[in-house]
């Protein structure tokens, strides 16, 4: 199974601390931690799940094109999410709904998108969120351009960055055999940029398993073009969380990018257009739901004598998210089919004005009944 000897670690699936040589660094880190950040762990991934759960059902009842769970990824998420600065800018892939919310983006903009109302959903300016995308690997290359930017910026031609500012970037094991990321690599290296690549390992793109992508550990990636790399447990929110905080730091100090593979399981579905029982085991399933983030991470804040009125009360604010969002909704107004003409040129084009025409002659013939 995935976890090798190098995989880092500070919780383990039955809630309890691990201690390690390896891990003392980071086990110093999360000792600061104050129980309220320990329940705002708990908190952004069990309303996550939540907010999950609800997409893919209005995904099913028709609202929604598609739906892209992250169920099963939410303690590699949110650990490092809470690891990065308010000044840090973070670019994600397009599952990465726990660091969204996170950083402040309304849940009901990603479903926007998803639902064929907006190219974009957020201004990624306002949260230092980028927008999703869905052309793989493209986003790496977008985060390391922002990297070298930011360190020209500081002008001292160390890779240190003038605001005290550091980039992260998500993306996925299918990814790693993108030309773009390992472009991406190489730059930042070169360049010493200012970034850290997080890598969730999810064990698989759409139906291919990670095993057809590389025969070595993904983290090894990193380290043959000369960055500093770990393997974690991305089921562990704790090492998510200090394994980032120290990579964001470093690279913020000036000491050059970062990569971590963060190996965790996608339980659900790729998208609500797959069905993976046609390409992987249920025991391979059970294996991984005994290695869920969040019973993990419950039992250790159970253990560590968080009262049930706690877990009651972020269960209800994750009912309270599905509701908000369910009739939020349906209060959209149905997508404008203008917006696929709009953006083709700055300019208007005449093919594309006779396209939206004669599209729009077309929708008038159901006699307004979309
Ligand atoms: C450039 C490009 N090639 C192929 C695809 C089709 N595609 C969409 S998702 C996916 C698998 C991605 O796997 P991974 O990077 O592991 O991320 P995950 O979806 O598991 O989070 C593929 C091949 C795409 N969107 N973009």
């Amino acid at each position: 199974m995935p976890y090798t000897e190098a995989t880092l670690q500070l919780l383990s699936i039955d809630g309890t601390l691990v201690e390690s040589d390896r891990t003392a660094e980071y086990r110093a880190l999360v000792d600061k931690l104050s129980d309220a950040q320990l329940q705002n762990f708990y908190r952004e991934m069990v309303v996550t799940r939540r907010f999950d759960i609800e997409s893919g059902n209005l995904q099913r009842q028709g609202q929604l094109a598609l739906w892209i769970p992250s169920i099963g990824q939410e303690a590699a998420q949110v650990g490092s999410a809470f690891a990065t600065r308010e000044q840090d800018t973070i670019f994600p892939a397009y599952r990465e709904h726990a660091i969204a919310r996170i950083r402040g983006i309304d849940p009901v903009a990603i479903l926007a998108l998803l639902r064929g109302q907006t190219n974009g959903g957020w201004d990624p300016n306002e949260s230092k969120f980028r927008l999703y995308t869905l052309v793989l690997g493209t986003q790496t290359l977008h985060a390391v351009g922002y990297a070298m930017g930011i360190a020209m910026d500081g002008k001292s031609g160390t890779g240190k960055p003038a605001q005290d500012e550091a980039t992260i970037v998500y993306f996925g094991d299918g990814s790693t055999s993108e030309g773009d990321v390992n472009e991406a690599l190489v730059f930042a290296q070169s360049y010493e940029a200012p970034i850290v690549f997080f890598l969730q390992n999810n064990q698989y793109a759409i139906s291919v398993p990670v095993i057809r992508q590389s025969r070595s550990p993904l983290y090894k990636r990193g380290e043959g073009f000369g960055i500093e790399s770990h393997q974690i447990d991305g089921n562990d929110v704790l090492i998510s969380y200090a394994v980032t905080r120290v990579a964001m730091d470093d690279a913020r100090a000036g000491k050059g990018p970062r990569f971590i593979e963060a190996q965790t399981y996608r339980l659900g579905a790729h998208t609500t257009s797959d069905d993976p029982s046609k390409y992987r085991e249920q025991s391979e399933e059970d294996y991984w739901k005994e290695r869920d983030p969040i019973t993990r991470f419950e039992k250790f804040l159970r253990a560590k004598g968080e009262k049930e009125s706690f877990f009651t009360s972020v269960k209800a604010e994750g009912d309270d998210l599905a509701a908000d969002i369910r009739k939020r909704i349906f209060e959209l107004a149905p997508p404008s089919t203008d917006v696929m003409f709009d953006h083709v040129y700055t300019d208007d084009h005449p093919l594309v004005s006779a396209q939206k025409a004669w599209l729009a002659e077309y929708e008038k013939s159901f006699g307004g009944d979309r």
